[in-house]
């Protein structure tokens, strides 16, 4: 499903027991609004250490068509390596993938070659990406302009950032962004900065109603 450039929440579902997340599959589908979920390595060797089918196999089954899925492999080898991840994750049912662009615009064009929707990280919501990454922000969101990268992710837990980055980017690319709640920030933070999803893990798994806590957050960024 498409990824549209509107205000929404991106559900972050890392680590949790194989059978929760068979319950999460269930009360998303019953979601109302403009919801996606973002499915990564955490979740990946939950499964693999059960021996279990990849956690995008059981997502796809449940929810294609009714939210968009994303694979979160933050993808950063070669070409042909990135290529091959892109390429399982999406017909595995991945939406999108999210890959880094500090690996050069060579990896970049490989997986877009694949002809599917690409997610460009280009600052991160942790201290340290003020050391290295966010010294080459700018030339990533200049790299992506170039190239048919459809969004990319920017910290809610800086929200200068987004503003400065956001002036960078042609107006379609849409900003996704962590970090909040659990890393700070506060709900609506990063959709006033000018971003269109906030995504959130922790205030949603580790609440003891996800799917209202879900609904709550999409509720305040509705109204941010
Ligand atoms: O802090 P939480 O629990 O709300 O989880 C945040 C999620 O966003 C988690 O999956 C983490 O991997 C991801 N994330 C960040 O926290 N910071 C970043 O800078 C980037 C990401 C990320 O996933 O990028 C793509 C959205």
């Amino acid at each position: 499903m498409e990824i549209k450039k509107e205000k929404g929440l991106i559900i972050a579902l890392d680590r949790m027991e194989p059978a929760v997340f068979f319950g999460y599959l269930g009360w998303l589908q019953t979601l109302k609004g403009n919801f996606a979920i973002k499915i990564g390595r955490p979740l990946e060797m939950v499964f693999a250490k059960n021996g279990l089918n990849h956690p995008l196999l059981h997502a796809r089954d449940k929810l294609k068509d009714k939210l968009p899925i994303i694979y979160d492999g933050k993808i950063a080898d070669i070409p042909f390596i990135s290529a091959q991840i892109a390429e399982d994750a999406y017909e595995m049912g991945a939406d999108a993938v999210i890959m880094h662009g500090f690996m050069g615009e060579d990896v970049v064009q490989e997986v877009i070659s694949l002809g599917k929707p690409v997610i460009l990280v280009v600052a991160m919501s942790n201290s340290g990406s003020t050391e290295y990454l966010d010294q080459v922000s700018k030339s990533l969101a200049w790299m992506c302009n170039g190239l048919e990268i459809e969004g990319i992710v920017l910290p809610a837990t800086r929200p200068v950032v987004i503003e400065k980055i956001k002036e960078l980017i042609l107006p379609s690319t849409f900003i996704i962004s962590p970090g909040i709640k659990a890393q700070g920030a506060q709900p609506g933070d990063a959709i006033r900065a000018g971003a269109d999803y906030e995504v959130v893990g922790r205030a949603i798994t580790g609440a003891n109603d996800p799917k209202a806590a879900a609904e709550a957050l999409y509720q305040q960024i509705l109204e941010s």
